[in-house]
């Protein structure tokens, strides 16, 4: 009989230097939604793997910023909270000249606590001087007392194998929180709403995609059909906007809509009928009562 174990690691970072693109690379699966805008994240995200009698839990958080509102504290305090309780912390940058205030103060954060935390180089495929890179690699180890540093690709696939391989070590004896197959903790309807929130960011320009949420209002399972009707809520901060998500003819939403149930339907595995609804409800992302409601009770 073997022991098992469990691996919970958090990965934190500034805004868009690759966290959930990495945490999709180490489960293999398209969960978290990646954009090239920052603050794409804005819950806990948890990825997890099974191999064998270890289990992996990757916490992925919303990128790291100063907060602008109340929607922006609250993503700071789940990236604070992921910080407790794992067994260790992926500090995930960029190559370029040196870290800087925000990263820092990140990291003060993470000294203060007593678990080992890694240096993740995100994006080695932009750094075009790979010895540059290596030494840059020790150079901020040694002075921000990294337990180890890595250079890898979470976009091609470079060396992640070898961050994952080092993680084993980390992990603890005790009983796995999840089956075997278990993906993630979030609800199915959470995962609808980010993939049409990852249709906004990628159709809409700008600040526009920072204002909207979505949450998934309905959903159901015909009977004797393998239809599944959604009834979605896109809320945005102003009626110019509305007019902008929907677009001229509805031809822009038809678009978003469109998009997101392909990838519903293969979330799902089944055949989707999604209905998408634009709401206006201005500065809700200074409204906690608005956010608690959006967000459905997810971290
Ligand atoms: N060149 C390159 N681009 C990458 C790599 N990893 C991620 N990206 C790109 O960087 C952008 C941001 O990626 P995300 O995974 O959404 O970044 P994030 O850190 O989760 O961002 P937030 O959720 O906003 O904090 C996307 O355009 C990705 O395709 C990489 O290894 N190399
Ligand atoms: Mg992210």
């Amino acid at each position: 009989m073997f022991e098992s174990k469990l691996l919970v690691a958090a990965i934190v970072g500034k805004p868009n230097v690759g966290k959930s693109t990495l945490m999709n690379r180490f489960i293999g699966e398209d969960l978290a939604i990646i954009s090239s805008k920052p603050q794409t994240t804005r819950n806990r995200i948890m990825g997890v793997l099974t191999i064998d009698e270890l289990q992996y839990i990757f916490l992925d958080t919303p990128g790291f910023h100063k907060p602008k509102n109340r929607l922006g504290d609250r993503m700071r305090r789940s990236i604070v909270d992921s910080l407790d309780d794992v067994d260790v912390i992926l500090f995930v940058t960029y190559p370029k000249e040196d870290l800087d205030a925000i990263e820092i103060e990140l990291l003060n954060m993470i000294k203060a606590r007593e678990t080992p935390y890694l240096l993740v180089i995100n994006k080695s495929d932009i750094a075009k001087d790979k010895e540059k890179l290596r030494l840059w690699e020790k150079e901020i180890s040694e002075r921000y007392g990294f337990s180890k540093g890595i250079s890898l690709s979470a976009l091609n696939g470079e060396n992640v194998d070898l961050l994952f391989d080092g993680l084993g070590k980390y992990a603890k004896e005790g009983p796995h929180l999840f089956e075997e197959d278990a993906l993630t903790d979030q609800p199915e309807q959470f995962i609808i709403s980010e993939i049409m929130r990852e249709k906004l960011l990628n159709n809409l320009r700008q600040e526009l995609p920072h204002g909207c949420a979505v949450y998934v209002e309905n959903m159901q399972r015909r009977e004797k059909s393998d239809i599944i009707d959604i009834s979605s809520v896109i809320v945005c901060e102003k009626k110019s906007h509305k007019g902008m998500i929907i677009g001229k003819g509805g031809l822009q939403l038809k678009k978003i809509a469109s998009e997101a149930r392909i990838d519903i339907e293969k979330f799902l595995d089944s055949r989707v009928n999604l209905s998408c609804w634009v709401k206006v409800k201005e500065d809700w992302r200074n409204n906690e009562t608005a956010i608690n409601e959006y967000f459905q009770g997810f971290n």
